[in-house]
């Protein structure tokens, strides 16, 4: 019988010196020295070293190891010895071994990281074994854990809603149809209208599931389907939630502290260090300033990646835009009360990319019919929504962030298919 695996490679430290322990894992590199072989054992938590040596290795066990190939699957029970050569600290001397399967070369260059990314999109389960990936997504997982903890603390309780839906939410085009057994359905492109709804009842809610965008454009920081943290609590503003947002990116960027150490290691440079008042600056503000670096850019216009970019100028890596105008924000954003073209809207902005949207909402139904009928929607497609605020709607606030684009922005990557598992662009389908 194969032993039960006892400890993951990060936990094998020199505390556990002479220590009898089970790893698994995949062979990383073999090295045959003669009298002596080295095997690197990896996992998802790292590497450790097995030194197999004539004399105190079984016999049997040792002319096993010139016939290990990289990323075959083994289990390995032995003895924990602290180390000052090995590069962990420690070495594990086994007493026995059990291969349990085999590797053929791989596709994918994990050792050197030659490999460009669509080969390594192409077989994404093989490029998923790097310690780079391993390192991402096991981050990635760290950073879910600390905004739902925060969520939670502000007691917001986590829903799931539909993802086949019957009409739009953020805009017409960007829609893919489904056939819904006789009629045509679509894929939702964010929770909108659902969290709004359910602050009536469940008043903070949020949601972390998959959005959808027939988007065409093919750039670094967009994806047909992406992760969507979405938020909605009852009685809040904008400014409520950009107070929360604050709390989320300082949760955020200390998990990213924690494994800091072993992201720097495989060459990935999270650009915070820490979080403290995220300024809250104003489209207007924003406006100016660009037009003072010579950008020809008018109020109404839309801000693109480089005008971000080069807001960071004046208000670092991580700010707050505010207030945009009416026109570019969809139709459930409330207009600020004192000043009816302007909106209690923000777009939270890291490195130049925009991670998080939000807003405060309409929340009386002839505004929001009105605002509607002003963007060429027709209130009777969204009736079901609209009778909701029939019967108790209260004044709510919410946000929308991209959570692949927040890995992305947070972990310093260049392009947001590394911060996806299975990426799904223009062109890609598969894997
Ligand atoms: P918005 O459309 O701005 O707002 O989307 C919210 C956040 O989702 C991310 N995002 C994307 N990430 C990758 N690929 C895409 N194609 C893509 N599109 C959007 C971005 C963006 O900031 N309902 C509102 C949110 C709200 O007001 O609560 C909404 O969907 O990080």
């Amino acid at each position: 019988m194969v032993p039960r695996k006892t400890h993951f490679t990060s936990e094998v430290t020199p505390e556990l010196h002479g220590k009898e322990v089970v790893l698994a894992g995949w062979v990383w590199e073999v090295r045959d020295l003669g009298k002596v072989k080295f095997v690197i054992l990896r996992d998802r938590e790292g590497f450790v070293q097995l030194t197999f040596k004539s004399g105190r290795t079984p016999e049997e066990l040792l002319s096993k190891v010139p016939y290990l190939n990289k990323e075959d699957v083994i289990v390995v029970r032995g003895v924990v010895e602290a180390s000052r050569v090995a590069k962990t600290g420690v070495e594990v001397f086994p007493l026995e071994m059990w291969v349990l399967a085999k590797a053929k070369p791989l596709p994918v260059d994990l050792w050197g990281g030659t490999s460009d990314l669509p080969t390594r999109l192409k077989y994404r389960p093989v490029d998923l074994k790097s310690p780079r990936n391993l390192a991402i997504f096991t981050t990635a997982s760290e950073i879910l854990r600390a905004i739902r903890e925060v969520l939670y603390k502000h007691k917001f309780v986590e829903v799931f809603t539909p993802k086949i839906i019957a009409t739009s939410t953020e805009g017409g085009a960007e829609l893919f149809a489904v056939l819904y057994f006789e009629r045509v359905a679509y894929l939702a492109q964010s929770p909108q209208l659902y969290k709004e709804q359910l602050t009536a009842s469940l008043e903070r809610v949020f949601e972390i599931a998959p959005a959808y965008r027939a988007e065409k454009h093919n750039t670094d920081y967009h994806l047909n389907e992406f992760i969507s943290i979405d938020g909605e609590g009852a009685f809040m503003d904008y400014s409520d939630v950009m107070d929360l947002l604050e709390e989320i990116m300082r949760a955020v960027v200390s998990a990213i502290n924690a494994k800091r150490e072993r992201l720097e290691k495989l060459g990935i440079r999270p650009p915070l260090y820490d979080v403290g008042r995220i300024p809250r600056v104003s489209y207007d503000e924003a406006i100016d300033k660009l037009k003072s670096l010579g950008y020809d850019v008018k109020w109404g216009d839309d801000l693109n990646v480089e005008m971000q970019r080069a807001l960071t100028k004046f208000y670092g890596p991580l700010y707050f835009l505010v207030d945009f105008p009416a026109s570019l924000r969809p139709f459930y954003t409330k207009r600020k009360d004192d000043d009816p073209k302007r909106t209690e809207s923000y777009d939270l902005v890291l490195n130049g990319i925009e991670i998080v949207s939000g807003a405060t909402r309409i929340h009386q139904r002839e505004v929001l019919e009105k605002e509607m009928r002003e963007r060429g929607l027709d209130p009777s497609a969204f009736e079901s929504h609209l009778s909701v605020f029939d019967w108790g709607m209260p004044p709510h606030a919410g946000f929308g962030m991209g959570f692949n684009r927040l890995l992305m922005a947070l972990l310093g990557l260049s392009n947001v298919r590394e911060a996806v598992l299975y990426p799904r662009d223009r062109y890609r389908l598969e894997p």
